[in-house]
């Protein structure tokens, strides 16, 4: 049975599949922490999107490749990896392509995990930088050859082939991508669904490409031949169904674009309207559970290209008449363009006058000036990836 050995997990993941485990937590409890905390001494409250069991890996028997285009050639152990190498700590929000797929499937059918808004969370990761492990294995990281870097998990399906994915060569070598072959989470060890003994992490990148279990790193001058990589993960035009798709004339989603959500109050929440408003305060933890829903709080993640800093995250509670800037409550204090971290917002929105309902839309904006789409239907696609459009919430309202 190859789920005989799967790791404990936290009882607040809600699963969209067991086998392999996919699981969200609720949106209520991610608003409230810019690091996705673990509780106690148990699992943490990451989500978990695994496509295969979890592989039983020996810490002191593992074992890192290094090959490819250029490369000497490079074996090393998890001792090495964190002896030989500075140790360096980035913190970067990894969300999934398909997350939010649940509200794109309200417009048509698609293919995939019935996330909510929560297959994203934020964590520091430390570990080695992948350019000083690629210049040790003989790379020369200027002017080496190769157009992509190709990572394989130690994760396989039952005909033995693994996890795979590739990132461009030119986000591999460049230092501020900050991409580091990762074996801390939140300065502890990794925890075995989230990739121990190392995975790497793609600041920015979507995490498909954050190979988990990490067993081997190819300089190739392809992109990695992994069903992920190239028949999946991708973004089409609406119009395209399951008949005319052609994977091969789609680029392998990379980073993505913007994206935000409403965690509180939930969907069907009543919320208490003073002074003519919705009091948009953060208030801490599980207490969200108990409180009469007077809090609203949300993430805004950026996890587009550039690493661009989120600008203003905006709310109308009357269908887009008025817009109403949130206030940025935690935000990283990154290097321009090296923004990898979401941040977390909170405010105070007008509600109509003598409504008993209201329907709450967000929407956030980069420093480039990109923003979200209003609705799926024109971004609507076979496989229910890149959903970022407004981020809507209906909730009673209590005068
Ligand atoms: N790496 C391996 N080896 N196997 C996997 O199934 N899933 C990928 C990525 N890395 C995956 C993997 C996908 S699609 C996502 S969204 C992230 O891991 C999820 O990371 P997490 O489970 O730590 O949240
Ligand atoms: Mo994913």
């Amino acid at each position: 049975d190859p789920w005989a050995a799967e790791p404990r997990r936290h009882p607040a993941l809600k699963p969209s599949s067991k086998t392999p485990f996919n699981a969200e937590p609720p949106p209520a409890l991610l608003a409230d922490n810019f690091l996705t905390p673990k509780y106690e001494r148990g699992p943490d409250l990451f989500y978990v999107r695994n496509h295969l069991p979890v592989p039983v890996i020996d810490p002191s028997e593992y074992e890192l490749e290094v090959d490819g285009v250029g490369v000497d050639g490079l074996t090393l152990s998890l001792e090495q990896l964190k002896n030989d190498f500075p140790a360096v700590t980035v913190t970067a929000t990894v969300m999934c392509a398909g997350n939010r797929r649940s509200e794109m499937t309200q417009v048509k059918p698609v293919r995939g995990l019935f996330w909510g808004a929560a297959a994203v969370g934020n964590a520091t990761w430390t570990g080695a930088r992948l350019t000083d492990v690629l210049k040790a294995a003989g790379y020369d990281v200027n002017s080496g050859p190769g157009k992509h870097v190709c990572f394989e998990g130690l994760d396989t399906d039952p005909s033995s082939t693994p996890y795979g994915a590739s990132i461009p060569l030119e986000t591999a070598v460049d230092p501020r991508r900050d991409v580091i072959l990762a074996y801390e989470m939140n300065g502890q060890p990794l925890s075995r669904d989230h990739g121990a003994p190392v995975r790497v992490i793609v600041p920015g990148v979507v995490g498909a490409r954050n190979v988990k279990w990490l067993g081997r790193i190819t300089v190739s001058d392809t992109e990695s031949d992994s069903h992920w990589q190239h028949s999946d993960y991708k973004g089409f035009n609406p119009s395209v169904d399951w008949d005319t798709v052609d994977f091969s004339k789609s680029p392998a989603i990379q980073e993505l674009p913007v994206n935000s959500a409403i965690c509180w109050p939930a969907p069907g929440h009543t919320v208490k309207v003073k002074d003519g408003h919705v009091h948009v305060k953060g208030e801490s933890g599980l207490t969200y559970w108990q409180t009469a829903g007077s809090v609203n709080a949300g993430i805004a993640c950026e996890c587009f290209g550039g690493g661009q800093r989120i600008v203003r995250v905006d709310v109308t509670a009357d269908g887009g008449a008025t817009w109403h800037d949130m206030a940025l409550t935690v935000e990283e204090a990154a290097p321009a363009g090296r923004c990898w971290s979401w941040c977390l917002w909170q405010g105070r929105v007008p509600v109509p006058p003598g409504a008993t309902a209201a329907q709450l839309w967000v929407k956030a904006t980069d420093a480039s000036y990109n923003t979200q789409p209003e609705t799926f239907k024109n971004i609507w696609n076979l496989r229910g990836v890149l959903s970022n459009a407004y981020h809507r919430v209906d909730v009673n309202l209590k005068r």
